[in-house]
């Protein structure tokens, strides 16, 4: 079983900037991180990042046949992006929301998510340690459904 590890906007500079925000491990890292983790839980990890909407919009319609699952870091594009809104409500598979971040705890336009409503969960402020969590709930959700 995949799952589509899924990064928007700006994260390629995670580590490189605001460390005081976002850590300093960088999205090398938590790639590996990702992938270590998901291989003790038996799953392969596809790992991608983007600057463009259309390109995530493209991913998670792919999501639809390629992945069982889809971890989302959607970045800014989590505050205001329907179109993202529309893809992840029209993807088939459990999408669990990420942020690095504690997006309540920052700027007011921050703490709102379009897309919080149509995925499974969201993690938020957990810093980097919130992709394993969302893998390891991924891999749960996936257990129970398949022995439902
Ligand atoms: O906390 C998160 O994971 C965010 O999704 C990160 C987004 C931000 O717009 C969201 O409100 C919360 C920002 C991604 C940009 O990442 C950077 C990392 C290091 C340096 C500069 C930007």
């Amino acid at each position: 079983m995949t799952i589509f590890v899924l990064n928007g906007p700006n994260l390629n500079l995670l580590g490189q900037r605001e460390p005081d925000i976002y850590g300093l491990a960088t999205l090398e890292d938590v790639q590996t991180i990702c992938e270590g983790r998901a291989a003790e839980l038996g799953l392969e990890i596809e790992f991608r990042q983007s600057n463009d909407e259309g390109q995530l919009v493209d991913w998670l319609q792919e999501a639809r046949t390629a992945a069982s699952g889809v971890v989302l870091n959607p970045a800014a594009l989590g505050h205001y992006s329907l179109a993202l809104r529309d893809a992840i409500a029209a993807c088939d598979v459990p999408v669990i929301e990420v942020h690095i971040s504690n997006i309540h705890a920052r700027e007011e336009f921050r703490a709102k998510s379009v897309i919080s409503a149509v995925v499974v969960g969201v993690i938020s402020g957990l810093g980097i340690w919130g992709y394993v969590g969302a893998i390891e709930a991924l891999a749960r959700i996936l257990r129970d459904r398949s022995e439902a």
